[in-house]
């Protein structure tokens, strides 16, 4: 039956499954954001950096790791302290509506406040399949390169929150994170671009609040 499924039906049933996730977030209280970005980009030790700071506010923060395979960063949220669940997509590169509504479905998601869910990571695929998330951020670092926002437009042009990470290391690698968030500005001009050293923390209260959390 599934195979019968042209690509425009699968869109559409990922949309129907991402409401599902949606209302059942809504439901219990919880507020998802889908980490999309760069391979690398420091995804994981942003959320960690993030939770720290939201548990400080008392507030109880899971995450959901998604990667191709292996566990690594199921360990690292585990090691955080952070109630986490691992999703491995094989073949697929990025999460979607279907695997993560099974997850939430078996994840400890009681007296959970705020849920990470970090998504496979690349710029191109996770911006076709919606999560049922509240809110969505794109993490790039200034070790990419400073042509990497204009390289992936769709993905910046319809995320209304980023973090341009590693701003330690900008003067190392010669490259201005100005130029990463201009271009931003110019393919999403209502979004927020945040300055972020993950390994410091500077920049995560800044990253929060433009999530709204
Ligand atoms: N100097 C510096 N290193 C960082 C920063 N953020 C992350 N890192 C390091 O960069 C490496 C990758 O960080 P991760 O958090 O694993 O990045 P990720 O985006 O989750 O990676 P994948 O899940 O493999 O795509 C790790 O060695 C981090 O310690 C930062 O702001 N500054
Ligand atoms: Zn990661
Ligand atoms: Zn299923």
């Amino acid at each position: 039956m599934h195979d019968t499924l042209g690509f425009g039906d699968v869109l559409k049933r990922q949309f129907e499954l991402a409401e599902r996730n949606y209302e059942l977030l809504k439901d219990r209280g919880i507020r998802a954001i889908n980490v999309m970005g760069a391979i690398g980009s420091g995804k994981t030790l942003l959320i960690i950096r993030m939770a720290e700071r939201l548990k400080a506010k008392g507030l109880k923060v899971g995450a959901i790791a998604g990667d191709v395979a292996g566990d690594d960063d199921y360990q690292r949220f585990k090691a955080a302290g952070l109630p986490a669940m691992s999703i491995n997509t094989g073949d697929d590169c990025h999460l979607d509506a279907h695997r993560v509504g099974h997850a939430l479905t078996d994840f400890p998601l009681s007296g959970v406040n705020v849920l990470f869910i970090e998504n496979v990571g690349n710029l191109v695929c996770p911006a076709d399949f919606p999560l049922g998330t509240e809110g969505d951020l794109v993490v790039i670092s200034v070790t990419e390169g400073d042509d990497m926002v204009r390289k992936h437009p769709k993905i910046f042009a319809q995320t209304d929150v980023v973090a341009v990470n590693k701003i330690d290391l900008a003067e190392i690698v010669g490259v201005d994170p100005q130029k990463l968030v201009a271009d931003y500005r110019r393919l999403n001009p209502h979004g927020r671009a945040v300055l972020t050293d993950a390994k410091s923390g500077r920049g995560v209260e800044e990253l929060l609040a433009a999530l709204g959390l």
